[in-house]
């Protein structure tokens, strides 16, 4: 767009990829985020002292804090996103139910705002019928969410979410839904202008997650025909046209196992996953966002768009899942990234980078295009295969696993796909339980070993750094 660009980097990120790419690049403090990325006043300074006119804020961080929308607007700086005033009602969970149940958005049955005490708990509990969820009202990604199979307990339950939910939120403000069974996690991306036109960019099935994580995102859902996809995808412009909202978002939904459709929540923030729709729909979302940004109209209608094909993304983590996904940080001596038709690796990796502890382990987005969910898959497979990375464990194995797992390419997916399908046993049949790091120097050890073992006793010479056998060693008699 012929925009210069202006990145702020912490003190951990001095060698990041982005503040090389960038046309300027600031400092903006210590590599704690709270210092840092997370530090409005530094980057407000920045903005002024660079002369920026707009802060796109990416996702995570303050990409959904409405105060920071707040100041940059007192501070004469567009902030590519939503308004404060959607933000606040996008971020208010109970706020945003109410608006959604005005605009006919169909929500999880249950009670209708906070419960006032236990016994309203357990009416509403038996009129949806058992099992509940008790959720508190400013939980999210999981937190503050607690099952009860039957009134015995949900009494138990209640007194404890109350607690919990005071203890971790300030407030106890717990709200009841029936719980909803074998479900899918089920996206929309919106699009909304400041001229009130609002566009539906279809859907991304997000249900593969690990602890409220997601692993991989695809679009077209394997469950959605053309007709539900446009019905959702009109309740999902419904509800981002009630929070009158600005920009890019995305209209999270829950799908039971009977295909109904209930609204979860609006992110109001370009999410990690939208280049699985950029390959899907042809746009480019960001340059979407700076055109809506600057007070330009949506240059499409609805029934210009086409999702076409099928995209895949994979997020590969620096973790190990070999060990409860442990983080893994440290140098990245050499790394081999996949190209080639269809597709496109977003990351900060190159050889010689440092994959840092400070911040989120996500180091690569790895998203595959094809004609149908078949090529996409098997491209992904290809990518998978060429993807190498020394120096840090990363959950490309998992995904190797995946990829090729019955119920994935059958689209048959669920919330609890990892569990339901015993998928970490199937990775260390895969693999034998090795994860990338052990496999090389276990390999090596053993070439070691049976290369001292085949040599006769007097030429064997100690392979360490002392040159003297240590005591560990003598005792135990090996190298
Ligand atoms: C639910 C649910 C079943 N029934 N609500 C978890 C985090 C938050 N985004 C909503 N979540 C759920 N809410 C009702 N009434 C199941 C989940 C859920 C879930 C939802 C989406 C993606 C992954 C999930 C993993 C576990 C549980």
């Amino acid at each position: 767009m012929g925009i210069k660009s202006v990145a702020v980097f912490s003190d951990e990120d001095t060698r990041s990829v982005h503040v090389k790419r960038a046309d300027e690049a600031y400092n903006i403090g210590p590599a704690a985020a709270t210092e840092s990325y997370l530090n409005m006043k530094r980057i407000i300074e920045i903005a002024k002292q660079s002369g920026s006119d707009a802060i796109h804020p990416g996702y995570g961080f303050l990409s959904e804090n409405e105060g920071f929308a707040k100041t940059c607007k007192k501070n004469g700086i567009i902030f590519i996103g939503p308004g404060s005033e959607a933000m606040e009602v996008t971020g208010d969970k109970m706020k945003c139910k109410e608006v959604m149940k005005e605009a006919g958005v169909p929500l999880v049955p249950g009670s209708d705002g906070v419960v006032e005490n236990l016994d309203e708990a357990v009416a509403i509990a038996k009129d949806s019928g058992f099992p509940v969820l008790l959720k508190s009202a400013f939980g999210g990604g999981g937190r503050g969410i607690r099952l009860a199979k039957n009134e015995k307990e949900l009494r138990q339950e209640y007194e404890m979410a109350s607690a919990e939910s005071k203890a971790a939120f300030g407030k106890a403000a717990l709200y009841v839904e029936k719980c909803l069974e074998g479900i899918r996690h089920i996206e929309y991306q919106l699009i909304r202008d400041t001229h009130g036109n609002s566009r539906h960019l279809f859907e991304r099935e997000c249900s593969i997650q690990r602890r409220h994580q997601k692993l991989i995102e695809m679009s077209p859902s394997p469950v959605l025909d053309a007709k539900t996809r446009n019905k959702i995808g009109e309740i999902a412009v419904r509800a981002v046209d009630a929070v009158d909202y600005v920009n890019a978002g995305t209209a999270e939904f829950l799908r039971d196992n009977k295909g109904n459709f209930y609204f979860i929540e609006i992110n109001s923030r370009l999410q990690v996953e939208h280049p699985v729709t950029e390959f899907v729909t042809g746009l480019d979302l960001v340059k979407l966002q700076i055109s809506i940004a600057q007070g330009e109209k949506i240059p499409f209608k609805q029934e210009d768009l086409e999702l076409r094909g099928a995209a895949i993304e994979c997020r590969i983590n620096a973790e190990d899942p070999f060990n409860e996904f442990s983080p893994s940080v440290g140098l990245v001596p050499s790394c081999n990234l996949p190209y080639g038709p269809g597709v496109r690796v977003d990351s900060y990796l190159y050889p010689g980078c440092t994959v840092s502890g400070y911040y989120d382990s996500l180091v690569a987005k790895l998203i595959t295009w094809g004609n149908h969910f078949e090529e996409a898959r098997s491209r992904m497979i290809n990518a998978l295969n060429e993807f190498e990375v020394e120096g840090v464990n990363t959950t490309i194995p998992l995904y190797k696993t995946i990829m090729k797992e019955e119920h994935f390419i059958r689209g048959e997916l669920s919330t609890d796909y990892l569990e339901r399908y015993a998928i970490m046993d199937k990775l260390l049949k895969d693999t034998k339980g090795l994860s990338s790091q052990t496999q090389v120097p276990a390999l090596a050890a053993l070439l070691l070993y049976s290369e001292f073992m085949r040599t006769p006793s007097d030429k064997r010479v100690e392979v360490g750094t002392s040159g003297q056998m240590s005591s560990w060693n003598r005792q135990r008699g090996n190298c």
